[in-house]
């Protein structure tokens, strides 16, 4: 009787874990000096000092040296080893191999990261040229390859590595002829986190049209980077309300200018009225010529009438400059046009992505007449404030609001919200909202059966 044999082969390692939901592919080769087999048999075990047993049923041919478990779970242990088949007959099977044992990793997602720098000398340079290096504290070389704008503030690098260490510069273009390059930017060095940054939420379980008494059935939010991938380690707490009815625009014509901290009167007109004319050519911009006031900045406006307001838009200025665009904001409602304070605010964060297209910011429905944008920030650290316009959202119907539990902490990336009502019919959205990240409005639903009013309460026993 033959038989094969094998003395220290060896699986050789992994040779590569591919993109999974949740099955993450393992592929192993090895290599085989001996007699021709039938095959050969890829066998696993669960724990990291197993002793492979359970076939993984794979068809691996006689001359095949590379096979895919395709089945692992990141975050697992295994060990698997291979067996030459012989023929049942005159040739036995192989010793198995030396065992292979890892914990299957998920493979490193790309991040995008957005960088935003600030450059005042607008002398004709013709854009920006980002750079990158891998490394704690290495000096940038790589150009990204970017087509940078010389308006450009910011640009993405899109292909980060999650646990990876970079430094970033820039260099300000200069046409080829007579102007040069400038000299490259201090860097900028960060370690990407691992499971990414969170950038945006996104509904996973949408809600359905209620059950009895007003009770919806669990809803789920999840939270997302900029590439869309959920972020695991992500642990934000995240709110949930309902917003009723279709959300209208209160038209510009119909609101009154309420008041700035500063404005350009000297070399531009660029008044607080200027936000609010309809106009998205004109724009409102703190003092900037004669004095430059730094930031805190606000502006309020006068709807001239109570609506029961649901969000706003803020248009950054649309003249090709980014000067007084508004990174971090509050934003204040009320009836009688006092206070702004904590009683009043109605939604704060930021406008994230930092560039000067439109955002729109929802919040739980609140009667106002008078509402009041406060800048904490400017996207480049600059002093000033600006607006081409603000737009102050409305809804007309329902009046219902969320109860239950409608703030939770994500779990793994994952928000899920429970035994959530709503306390009047009509027909609404979920909208969501965590600190600082881009907003996810759901599906709209049905509310017939609403929860009932809070019954009376026994305060005290009259004796
Ligand atoms: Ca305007």
């Amino acid at each position: 009787m033959g038989m094969l044999r094998l003395m220290g082969w060896a699986l050789l390692g992994v040779l590569l874990a591919v993109t999974g939901s949740e099955a993450i592919p393992v592929t192993f080769a090895w290599n085989y000096t001996g007699p021709t087999p039938l095959g050969f048999t890829l066998r696993r075990c669960t724990g990291l000092t197993c002793l492979p047993s359970v076939s993984l049923g794979l068809t691996i041919g006689p001359t095949d040296r590379q096979a895919t478990d395709p089945n692992a779970t990141a975050g697992t242990g295994y060990c698997w080893d291979i067996l030459a088949r012989g023929d049942g007959t005159n040739n036995s099977d192989s010793a198995p191999s030396t065992p292979f044992c890892t914990t299957v990793q998920t493979p490193q997602q790309p991040v995008a990261i957005t960088l935003v720098w600030d450059y005042s000398n607008q002398s004709g340079h013709t854009g920006f040229n980002l750079r990158r290096c891998t490394g704690v504290s290495c000096a940038p070389s790589v150009s990204l390859g970017l087509t940078i704008l010389p308006s450009a503030r910011l640009a993405t690098d899109p292909n980060a590595l999650q646990g990876q260490s970079y430094c970033w510069d820039l260099i300000a273009l200069g046409d080829g002829s007579q102007k040069l390059d400038s000299n490259p930017s201090t860097p900028l060095c960060l370690t990407v986190p691992l499971g990414g940054i969170p950038y945006m939420l996104r509904w996973v379980t949408q809600p359905t049209n209620a059950l009895t008494n007003g009770t919806l059935a669990p809803v789920q939010v999840e939270i997302l980077d900029q590439l869309g991938v959920r972020v695991p380690t992500a642990a934000l707490a995240v709110t949930i309300y309902v917003t009723p009815g279709a959300t209208i625009a209160i038209p510009n014509s119909q609101v009154t200018f309420n008041g700035v901290d500063s404005q350009e009167t000297d070399f531009e007109q660029n008044d607080g009225p200027r936000a609010m004319d309809g106009l998205t050519t004109t724009f409102w911009h703190t003092q900037w010529s004669l004095a430059q006031p730094p930031y805190p900045h606000w502006i309020s406006m006068d709807l001239r009438t109570p609506y029961n307001i649901t969000g706003f838009r803020y248009l950054p200025r649309q003249d090709g400059e980014a000067n007084g665009t508004v990174a971090n904001y509050k934003f204040y409602a009320n009836l009688t046009g006092l206070p702004w304070d904590t009683t009043t605010l109605v939604s704060q964060g930021s406008f994230f992505p930092f560039d000067t297209t439109e955002k729109t910011k929802r919040f739980m429905g609140r009667m106002a007449r008078y509402v009041l944008l406060w800048g904490d920030s400017e996207i480049n650290g600059n002093p000033w404030m600006s607006a081409a316009e603000i737009t102050v959202l409305y809804s007309n119907t329902g009046a219902g609001s969320v109860t239950g539990t409608s703030t939770v902490n994500a779990v793994n990336g994952l928000a899920t919200f429970s035994a959530v009502q709503v306390n009047a019919a009509g027909t609404y959205t979920l909208d969501t909202d965590s600190l600082g990240l881009v907003q996810a409005t759901s599906t709209s639903f049905t509310i017939t059966d609403p929860a009932p009013p809070q019954g009376p309460q026994v305060r005290r026993v009259v004796q």
